[in-house]
């Protein structure tokens, strides 16, 4: 759709927004950021409003900006690069390094509480392949070609798993029943449509279409296809040492880089990712732990997420993103900042993280 924005409008919806809550999205939307906004094309003011949708539709958005294309992150780098570094906690210039030398037997779960014997430990990377657009804006047809590129890649892959599409008609499809089973063991994620973040930024549009999931004959791998991000690469291990699913995803990513795949990159921000809350490395780490006193039984949620936030941590109930908490207070704990981080500097903060959390669970009994 093209045309000039209302950017009179648009400022009045964050102002009345930042009443209930001021996301990120809200508060880098300054003045100097609209007088750089009428300097743009009419394309791509309509695509700056595109990348703003998720926040003024939804007043519990924390970030409330999603990516629709690669080049976003250039083309309004004057409104996305201070949110970028406000939420990863940077201060001046950093460019994102890499480096996945994790150990193994450093991080033990048992050396901070003897009750960490067998977790769920869990880690991903988020990535995009290099010449498509980003989720939100792609359209039903480039959905369904990416899935079919990317059963193409399974079909030459070293490692044994088979491939779940959630596609009507594809042949691969699964059924509800089915899907259902993969999302009760946490490997399949849910509805989007149920996620009031991922439609109105148009993340979820085209659902079922060009989704799906590869999990590994072992279970410990799998590759969600056309979530947040084109593709999400994740190892979940049972066990206490968190070294061992890094080595685990990384085997996994590594054998798809292997396969050719070339992923979308930025010279300063690493890898590109739909939510800017994943730039840089896209990796994110986390245990299933159960607070049962931090969240008096699972009836203060928020207490844990405060108390995760004053550590950089994050915490998520057990079903993912915007979802909620037992009784015992399981909760999906993982560190914030994923730019201007190591892969291995996310796992050490994670384990040094879960220290001083573990530790306040005692005090809080
Ligand atoms: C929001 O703005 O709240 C959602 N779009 C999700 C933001 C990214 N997730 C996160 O910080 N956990």
């Amino acid at each position: 759709q093209d045309g000039k924005v209302d950017l009179g409008k648009i400022q009045a919806r964050w102002s009345e927004l930042g009443k209930i809550k001021v996301s990120l999205g809200n508060k880098y939307f300054t003045p100097a950021v609209v007088e750089k906004v009428k300097g743009l094309s009419d394309s791509d003011q309509q695509r700056f409003l595109d990348v703003m949708m998720g926040g003024l539709s939804n007043d519990d958005s924390s970030v409330g900006v999603y990516a629709t294309r690669p080049e976003d992150y250039d083309v309004f780098s004057f409104y996305l690069e201070p949110l970028i570094r406000e939420y990863h906690k940077i201060e001046g210039q950093t460019k994102q390094e890499h480096d996945w030398n994790i150990p193994v037997g450093e991080y033990v779960l048992t050396k901070i509480d003897s009750r960490l014997e067998k977790v769920s430990m869990r880690a991903r990377v988020a990535r995009n392949v290099k010449g498509w657009n980003l989720p939100p804006s792609m359209d039903k047809d480039e959905r369904i070609r990416f899935e079919n590129k990317m059963v193409e890649v399974f079909g030459s892959f070293g490692i044994q798993g088979k491939y779940h599409s959630l596609t009507p008609g594809h042949k691969n499809y699964i059924t509800n029943e089915q899907a259902d089973q993969l999302r009760n063991k946490h490997f399949l994620f849910n509805d989007m449509t149920t996620d009031n973040h991922l439609t109105s930024s148009g993340v979820a549009s085209d659902w079922p279409y060009g989704r799906g999931i590869w999990v590994s004959e072992d279970e410990t791998k799998m590759i969600w296809i056309g979530e947040e991000d084109q593709l999400r690469i994740i190892s979940i291990v049972q066990g206490n040492d968190l070294g061992k699913v890094d080595q685990s995803l990384h085997e996994l990513l590594t054998g798809i880089e292997k396969s050719g795949l070339e992923f979308a990159e930025h010279p300063v921000y690493g890898v590109i990712t739909t939510c800017p809350t994943n730039m840089g490395t896209g990796k994110r780490q986390s245990i299933l732990g159960k607070f049962p006193n931090i969240t008096k039984g699972g009836t203060d949620e928020k207490k844990l997420k405060e108390v995760a936030r004053s550590l950089g941590l994050q915490a998520r109930g057990v079903g993912g993103e915007h979802s909620n908490m037992d009784k015992e207070g399981t909760a999906d704990i993982s560190p914030s900042a994923r730019f201007g981080v190591t892969e291995a500097i996310v796992t050490k903060r994670l384990y040094e993280g879960l220290i001083k959390l573990y530790d306040m669970e005692v005090q809080a009994a």
